[in-house]
């Protein structure tokens, strides 16, 4: 019998520590208070000015570092906030332990101010799973099981709503086991299973790879690299790929897939064994009614998401660890004699100072003169083709996007993206239509000093929706495209982040140098 038990905070900043875990990110309240209070030295606690921002920057930093992120929300009203958040949470399977305060237990039954009515109903479909504690004592379980559910394959958020009179509280001294526990995931592919996927693979005579970001988040950007060289195959990237699963330049390298199946198929058209990895089959945005994939090919899904799996309309799916499914089928594949061909397309650069700002010139300064390592973040929504097109991303964890498409996602995800990367360069393009989504990420860039380099193309309105417009037919009937007079120098300065507005590709330059330079963020507002 121990004497002294620990209080439930006491504990769960241990269960905390033995994840890994260093850092909650949060925004409080009344109800967040008591957890807040003599807040551990070896924890670090970042405060984002609404919940948008607390969410993206978890998100951000989830990915990038491959760890739980925790966060502290505010009841139900600071949830709220961070739906849209969590939308891309979801998606992206971030994991991410979301904690709200709840009102004390001793006064619920009043339904007082900011008493979270439904709690664990609030938050659903966007989590994997959420609790409520039915005591005390039970919150550490819940806090553990939630980090461990997080992490769990397919990653995602799980939301958890505690109490504040339940904080400094006794556990009882059960509890204690929880603080050294390990979940740990493996599970070899099934020989039978792989040698029949294996020999499908080697009958096929044109092969075709179809890339998610799950390749990216489990690392495994160069194992697929030598999987598409070996089997002389393209590679694409999935469509609306929130990572970069590929080296955008290694020869097979074929571009982004479009988000319609029309056109998507029209790209596969030539291939006999599609093979999906590591992403939905497949994630379509515009509507573009066509067949799935071409009537001669066949279609074959590895993923560790087996809802993912369960959904697909079309081929076999394989469920299980990526990396080991991807690294044994490379194994059991023969080499080729010829040399495998280059399926990169060339681009035409234009740096040259006297060159108009555009997209395409942008990215291609960028390119040219941002370290390699580098890792860019992208919400300039009209710009996406571009990026890829003329951006090197060679290595793991190179690019991250909005994975369910909810604007106010980059701001924030930089910050995080940042934390978890402290020796890259974090660069984020935002449509000035996104900036103002989660702008007040800008006072958390200047308060903690998180160097992340802003670049704002200011194209003044929402051009992403303007092509949606034309190709809906719908171009001169919709109001509220245009966004004008907003001088986000000004705003930038206002939070605390050094800002310039630049017009010509020679300013841009020179000011990108000095940014990449800093040790403090700064931001670029690009009048195109
Ligand atoms: N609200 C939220 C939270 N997410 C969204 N995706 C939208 C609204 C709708 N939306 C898009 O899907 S793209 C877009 C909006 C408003 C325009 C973004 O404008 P921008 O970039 O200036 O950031 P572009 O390059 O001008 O499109």
């Amino acid at each position: 019998m121990t004497n002294t038990l620990p209080s439930v905070k006491e504990t769960v900043f241990q269960i905390l520590r033995n994840h890994g875990v260093d850092k909650v990110f949060g925004n409080p309240g009344s109800n967040e208070l008591h957890f807040l209070r003599n807040f551990p030295d070896d924890f670090e606690y970042i405060l984002g000015l609404d919940e948008g921002v607390v969410i993206g920057i978890a998100e951000g930093y989830a990915q990038a570092k491959g760890q739980p992120a925790f966060v502290n929300l505010h009841s139900a009203a600071g949830t709220g906030n961070a739906m849209g958040g969590l939308t891309n949470a979801r998606n992206s399977h971030s994991p991410i332990v979301v904690t709200a305060g709840q009102q004390a237990r001793t006064m619920t039954y009043a339904d007082p101010m900011l008493k979270n009515t439904d709690a664990t109903m609030l938050p659903r479909p966007l989590v994997k799973d959420s609790f409520e504690p039915l005591s005390h004592e039970e919150v550490p379980h819940s806090i553990n099981r939630a980090l461990n559910s997080a992490m769990a394959p397919a990653k995602g958020p799980v939301y958890v709503s505690i109490p504040y009179d339940d904080w400094e509280k006794t556990i009882s001294e059960n509890a204690l086991q929880l603080e050294k526990r390990r979940v740990s995931h493996c599970g070899a592919p099934d020989k039978v299973l792989l040698e029949r996927i294996s020999y499908q693979i080697q009958a096929a005579k044109h092969p075709v790879l179809v890339l998610g970001p799950e390749v990216d988040g489990e690392g495994c950007n160069g194992l697929v690299a030598k999987l598409a060289e070996k089997l002389h195959a393209p590679a694409w990237v999935a469509p609306s790929a929130p990572r970069c699963p590929f080296p955008t330049n290694h020869r097979c390298f074929a571009g982004i897939l479009p988000a319609g199946e029309a056109a998507l198929c029209s790209h596969l058209i030539d291939h006999d064994l599609i093979i999906v990895i590591g992403g939905p089959v497949f994630r379509y945005h515009q509507n573009d009614p066509g067949t799935l994939i071409p009537d001669q090919a066949e279609l074959i899904h590895i993923t560790s998401d087996s809802d993912e799996a369960a959904r697909a309309p079309v081929g076999e799916a394989v469920v299980g660890s990526i990396k080991s499914v991807v690294a044994a089928l490379y194994e059991s594949l023969p080499e080729k004699a010829a040399e495998c061909p280059c399926f990169q397309m060339t681009v035409s650069r234009n740096i040259d100072d006297d060159a108009t700002l555009t997209p395409e010139s942008l990215f291609d300064v960028v390119n040219a003169l941002t370290p390699r390592n580098s890792i860019y973040l992208n919400e300039a929504t009209s710009t996406l083709a571009t990026l890829w097109s003329r951006v090197t991303m060679e290595e793991s964890g190179s690019y991250y996007f909005a994975a369910a498409g909810g604007l106010g996602f980059a701001m924030p995800a930089a910050l995080g993206v940042q934390l978890a990367c402290p020796n890259r360069k974090v660069v984020a393009f935002i449509g000035d239509g996104s900036t103002h989504y989660s702008i007040a990420s800008l006072w958390t860039a200047a308060h903690y000093n998180i160097p992340a380099i802003y670049v704002v193309i200011n194209n003044r309105g929402y051009s992403a929706l303007k092509w949606f417009s034309e190709l809906f037919g719908v171009d001169d009937e919709v109001p509220g495209l245009t966004i004008e007079d907003v001088d986000f120098v000004k705003i930038s300065e206002g939070y605390g982040v050094g800002a310039i507005k630049v017009r010509t590709i020679k300013e841009f330059k020179e000011h990108y140098i000095k940014a990449l330079e800093m040790s403090r963020p700064f931001l670029i507002e690009v009048a195109i």
